[in-house]
């Protein structure tokens, strides 16, 4: 069998000021193309169709067309829902669909029965689970210990009565251990969300979505990314289609399908004078790309964004990265993730900040004692 995996289509999403919905239907029309060559027996969609849970009709518009052109060249669509869809709405209809080869996963009910594809060497069973909360499950069960996000996986997979002997898939949308992530994503602080990979063995492959870059957590565990950078923390990242084929054995081979945006999305770093000089910009596709640009200027530019905005049209926001900027903590060095802190990193330096001093070892335990119940409140 061979398939397409995709996830975190996010269609709706802004950048700050920009609707990205004409960046998100070009790229759909790529995919469309490439599975027009590809020929896909299947094609999986893992959660975050949307990028809210109450889409605009815009954003419901775009997706509509997309899944109804997908199902024409695809026999089989499956998809489940993602943190950012809200289950039932997707769902909307997904009973009808099944006669045309679109398989929706309902809002999670405590049980999933597979879809039985047949290929040329037998039957895969495709499991379709959505973004499931440890509280939810709790409430399905409440005589099983459910204390996180592993537990309950664990336990919707368990009832699954997975047979290994056969073919088996799953889709899915979760954060896996050891996962990098980026900025785009919205996951909750401290690994809260943590699920082992060792949970998918069963699986001849896993098609995750939730966390952005395209990456394998293992052979057979892999997310394909977003199908857009929707961060300026994925600037380097090469966003993809990952196509897979699955042989009569469970033997799997898996490749990507690069995708090309529309416009790109690119931080720029250099003096003032450096980044608005015509050489610097002019055999580059910069001038038609989201830009975030980091100025190393020591004095303020007064207008900056206005005059930066006039050379780069689809500029976003400017920062400095001077001394003045690197004394108050923020760290724009070449490489620097600004996004890789945690929220007591972040405090640490507030209080830094405000007091000229470090916390001690009492205060960072009320700070961290306080970050745990807002997660567990939150969760
Ligand atoms: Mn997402």
């Amino acid at each position: 069998m061979k398939f397409i995996h995709l996830s975190d289509l996010h269609i709706g999403k802004r950048l700050y000021e920009y609707s990205l919905l004409e960046d998100q239907k070009y790229i759909l029309e790529e995919i469309l193309k490439i599975t027009e060559q590809e020929k896909p027996d299947a094609a999986f969609l893992a959660g975050d169709i949307y990028d809210k849970s109450i889409p605009g009709a815009d954003a419901v518009a775009v997706f509509d067309d997309f899944l109804v052109r997908l199902s024409a060249l695809v026999p089989e669509v499956f998809l489940v829902s993602g943190n950012h869809d809200s289950a039932a709405r997707v769902a909307f209809g997904g009973r009808l669909m099944e006669k045309s080869g679109v398989h929706i996963s309902p809002a999670y009910d405590g049980e999933i029965a597979p879809v039985p594809v047949q290929d040329s060497f037998g039957t895969v069973n495709i499991y379709l689970l959505p973004y499931i909360k440890p509280g939810q499950v709790k409430q399905l069960y409440p005589e099983e210990e459910i204390l996180s996000f592993a537990d309950a996986v664990r336990l919707a997979i368990k009832n699954m009565h997975i047979n290994p002997k056969e073919r088996n898939i799953l889709v899915t949308h979760l954060c896996v251990t050891g996962s990098i992530r980026s900025e785009s994503e919205e996951i909750y602080i401290g690994g809260v969300e943590d699920v082992p990979e060792s949970l998918f063995s069963n699986f001849a492959y896993t098609a995750l979505g939730h966390i952005h870059r395209p990456q394998s957590c293992s052979p057979r565990v892999r997310y394909c990314g977003t199908p857009l950078k929707y961060s300026f923390s994925e600037a380097k990242d090469e966003k993809s289609v990952t196509v897979g084929e699955l042989d009569g054995e469970g033997g799997l081979t898996l490749r990507t399908v690069p995708l090309i945006p529309l416009r790109d999305m690119v931080e720029l770093r250099g003096s003032y004078e450096e980044v608005t000089a015509r050489s610097f910009y002019e055999n580059t596709s910069w001038q038609e790309d989201y830009t975030r640009i980091i100025l190393t200027d020591e004095e303020d530019i007064p207008d900056v964004a206005g005059r930066l905005s006039v050379i780069y049209h689809y500029f976003t926001r400017v920062a400095y990265d001077n001394t003045r900027t690197r004394s108050e903590g923020f760290d724009f060095s070449a490489g620097a993730d600004l996004t890789d802190r945690s929220p007591l990193d972040l405090y640490a330096d507030l209080y830094r900040q405000q007091n000229g001093q470090e916390m001690d070892a009492e205060q960072e335990k009320i700070i961290i004692d306080m970050l745990k119940k807002i997660q567990e409140e939150s969760v």
